[in-house]
């Protein structure tokens, strides 16, 4: 290039609002949707810049790539926090570094409020209510229910487990009769119901509720394993809304599914990019979500965008 007096413009990637984003890992379809529409919402916009951090599962992964958004000086930090404790310290480091934090699809502690500025993502027990209200439906207000939780401690998992329990409690002749963690991945819903199958608590049920899609997918493989059919003999409702459990409600394998938006790309940086220019956001942006079964879910696969 010639030479010139005057100053070369500023590089164009110097303008961009710096984002760094602790994803938890790739445990399901949903966080596979969700990553995609992080990434590529990043990717067609050319003022963001992402810095994208798999923590695998691990907590102590997530902390040390925030301490490293940290050191990186990134304009805003962005976290799908595995569980909801244990954020505290790493939080006030950031809040000191005068660096706002945003959350994505998962929530932390109340009692740590201030240290976030926004929540975007699903009304976790309203999730439950309404998965518990499919439920009774399908089981007339009778029978004994196995109960597939999320990751241990985290807000998807124990909100979940609120909204449906208190639900079902209306219901005496409803029972839950076991209640365990499938880590909300397919191949450990698949395992802990066939040994739930086994149990003597496991021959007389009625209803799966999974808090996620891909543990009810792998729960319907141990169910016909078992020479049971998931769907008529088993009813099974779900969380998320994958296009493949859209499937299984077609293949009648599935009841109900309770929707769960993974889509948050979009909202995620129009909330960064809001922050930079200095608005106040609502503590929570919260997600709109309907349920399926049946015929409403068969005329809606053609169109499910995850
Ligand atoms: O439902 C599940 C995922 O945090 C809302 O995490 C999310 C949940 C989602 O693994 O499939």
């Amino acid at each position: 290039a010639p030479a010139t007096t005057k100053e070369a413009p500023a590089p164009t990637d110097n303008k961009k609002l710096v984002v760094g984003f602790s994803q938890i890992g790739a445990e399901s379809g949903w966080r596979g949707a969700e990553t995609a529409s992080i990434q590529e919402t990043a990717k067609n916009d050319p003022t963001i810049e992402l810095k994208f951090s798999d923590a695998q599962q691990k907590q102590e992964n997530q902390i040390k790539a925030i301490r490293t958004f940290i050191a990186q000086k990134v304009d805003v930090i962005a976290m799908a926090p595995v569980v909801e404790t244990g954020w505290e310290a790493v939080l006030t480091e950031a809040k000191n570094a005068k660096i706002p934090v945003i959350l994505v699809d998962r929530n932390i502690d109340k009692k740590n409020e201030d240290l976030y500025t926004t929540f975007i993502g699903s009304d976790f027990v309203l999730e439950g209510q309404n998965a518990a209200k499919a439920m009774v439906e399908h089981l007339g207000g009778k029978g004994n229910i196995v109960e597939l939780e999320g990751t241990v401690g985290a807000s998807a998992a124990v909100d979940r487990k609120k909204g449906f329990d208190d639900e079902i409690k209306k219901h005496p002749d409803i029972k839950i009769v076991k209640s365990q963690s499938g880590d909300f991945n397919r191949a450990t819903g698949k395992q802990v119901m066939e040994a739930i199958l086994k149990s003597p608590e496991g021959k007389n049920i009625q209803g799966v509720y999974a808090h996620n899609d891909d543990m009810a997918l792998g729960a319907i493989q141990a169910i016909e394993e078992a020479g049971k059919k998931p769907g008529s003999d088993i009813k099974i409702v779900s969380i998320d809304g994958i296009k493949e459990a859209f499937e299984a409600i077609k293949a009648g394998k599935l009841n109900t599914v309770v929707e769960c938006n993974p889509l948050l790309g979009p909202q995620l940086f129009q909330a960064a990019k809001d922050l930079k220019a200095g608005k106040q956001l609502d503590k929570w942006i919260k997600s709109n979500e309907e349920v399926f079964s049946g015929q409403k879910a068969i005329d809606a696969l053609p169109n499910r965008k995850y």
